[in-house]
């Protein structure tokens, strides 16, 4: 699977435009503006590729790219933002549990997106139990990192492992879709499932 040879299919707002097929489904969630679109134009080696904004709740739809037939690339909206109108949120969460209804049985992995520099939040929390409860395999990334001090970095990411109740198993990649940090990590995780 070559990350750069990966191309945007289209934006879904309704399963009808789920996708479709048997390759690998890699799902990226996480808070609203935690760094989900970023994190996908880093592996792919392109900037503005998932669309990208200082404006949380840009990604609206559940945005769609295909590696070489050989995986789809799912970047969900985020979840959290509270100053997105309530009936967008309710829209957006309804999307969220309908590509999961939807498309649970082929997922691959899910990459819960969480910003390093802050305790998780109780909606990462929720996901994370929800992940659990349904048994999906799942890696946590700990992006922003450039925004750390290299000595701050460890206690965060044994904050992160303590709230949302990791075990061992569980893979936990500090990362920085700014600058590359953890990529390669996270390119390994992908391609461990093949
Ligand atoms: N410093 C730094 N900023 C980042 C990093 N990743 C993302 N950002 C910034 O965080 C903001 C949000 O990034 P997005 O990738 O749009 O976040 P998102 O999670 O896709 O947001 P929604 O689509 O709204 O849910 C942008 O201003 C990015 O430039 C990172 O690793 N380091
Ligand atoms: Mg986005």
């Amino acid at each position: 699977m070559n990350l750069n040879k990966t191309k945007f299919i289209r934006s879904a707002a309704s399963p009808k435009d789920f996708p479709t097929g048997d390759a690998k489904r890699f799902v990226f969630v996480g808070r609203s503006n935690v760094g989900k679109s970023s994190t996908i134009n880093c592996l792919v080696g392109k900037k503005g590729f998932a669309k990208v904004s200082s404006m949380p709740g840009k990604t609206v739809f559940v945005n769609m790219f295909n590696v070489e037939d050989k995986a789809w690339i799912i970047d969900l909206p985020g979840y959290g933002y509270s100053k997105t109108s309530k009936d967008e949120r309710a829209r957006y969460s309804a999307l969220i549990d309908k590509y999961f209804e939807c498309d649970m049985e082929n997922i691959s992995r899910i990459y819960v997106i969480v910003d390093i520099r802050h305790k998780p939040t109780a909606d990462d929390q929720t996901m994370v139990e929800w992940i659990r409860a349904y048994n999906l395999p799942m890696t946590i990334v700990a992006n922003k990192l450039d925004k750390l001090k290299k000595s701050q970095v460890q206690p965060a990411l044994d904050l992160i492992r303590e709230t949302l109740l990791l075990d061992e198993e569980t893979p936990l990649i500090a990362f920085s879709a700014d600058k590359g940090d953890g990529r390669d990590a996270l390119v390994a995780d992908m391609l461990s499932v093949f």
